[in-house]
């Protein structure tokens, strides 16, 4: 490769990360009205933390060799979609549904996929609600459309999912079985206190 050939996909690869920067400020943008507008304008609001990034290049490498993903900027561009990232940690499950909602039928979002791992939680305990989101970004160059990964979640999914991801690391994948089974005993468990808070909260507001 010459320098001119280098200096070139260096200027293409800055070009694509910024892209899907953008695409998740966007996003983050839309979440971020909706949070403060239930915090100044509701007497609840039902976000409860928001966290965002940008998948690292180590980490895209990783996922287009898993996934046997052609490595060209094109082909990347079309199978990995995750690789601006949000995640929205509700207070309650209802609330997940109702962020999902009122972001989803916004009319500059479309949606493109919708995995519901609430309503059809993963064998080892994981849930979450993740929608792939394509979002418009307006350059001087002319309107692109960038998809977002959103994972909607709960706090006790939250709590569940992080500690489950770092054990999951730590042992590189094979976590020990006695652990998988306590891992979902964890899970089940934070489900019910999912629905023993939601209850005491329907009360607390039908009170009121
Ligand atoms: P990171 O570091 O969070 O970005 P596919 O191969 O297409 O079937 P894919 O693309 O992994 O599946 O999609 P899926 O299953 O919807 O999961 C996407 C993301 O959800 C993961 O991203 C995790 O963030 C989260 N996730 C999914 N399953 C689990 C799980 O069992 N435990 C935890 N802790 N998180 C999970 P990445 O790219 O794996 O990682």
């Amino acid at each position: 490769l010459s320098p001119e050939d280098l200096h070139r996909m260096q200027g293409q690869l800055q070009r694509f990360m910024y892209e899907y920067e953008f695409g998740l400020r966007e996003v983050e943008t839309k979440i971020s009205i909706l949070s403060d507008e239930f915090r100044h304008m509701h007497d609840y609001n039902p976000i409860e933390h928001v966290t965002s990034r940008v998948k690292s290049a180590d980490s895209i490498t990783r996922k287009v060799i898993r996934k046997g993903v052609a490595p060209d900027i094109d082909s990347i561009r079309q199978h990995i979609v995750d690789i601006a990232g949000l995640r929205v940690t509700c207070s309650f499950t209802q609330d997940v549904y109702l962020i999902f909602n009122l972001l989803t039928k916004q009319s500059d979002i479309t949606v493109r996929e919708v995995r519901d791992y609430i309503a059809t939680p993963k064998p080892n305990g994981y849930k979450s609600l993740h929608a792939i989101v394509e979002v418009p970004v307006f350059l001087s160059t002319g309107t692109i459309s960038v998809p977002v990964e959103v994972q909607f979640r709960t706090i006790s999914m939250d709590f569940w999912a992080s500690l489950e991801h770092k054990i999951h690391y730590k042992y590189d994948g094979n976590v020990p079985a006695d652990l998988v089974a306590e891992l979902k005993d964890a899970a089940d468990a934070a489900q019910e206190l999912d629905a023993k808070m939601e209850a005491l909260h329907r009360e607390l507001h039908g009170a009121r």
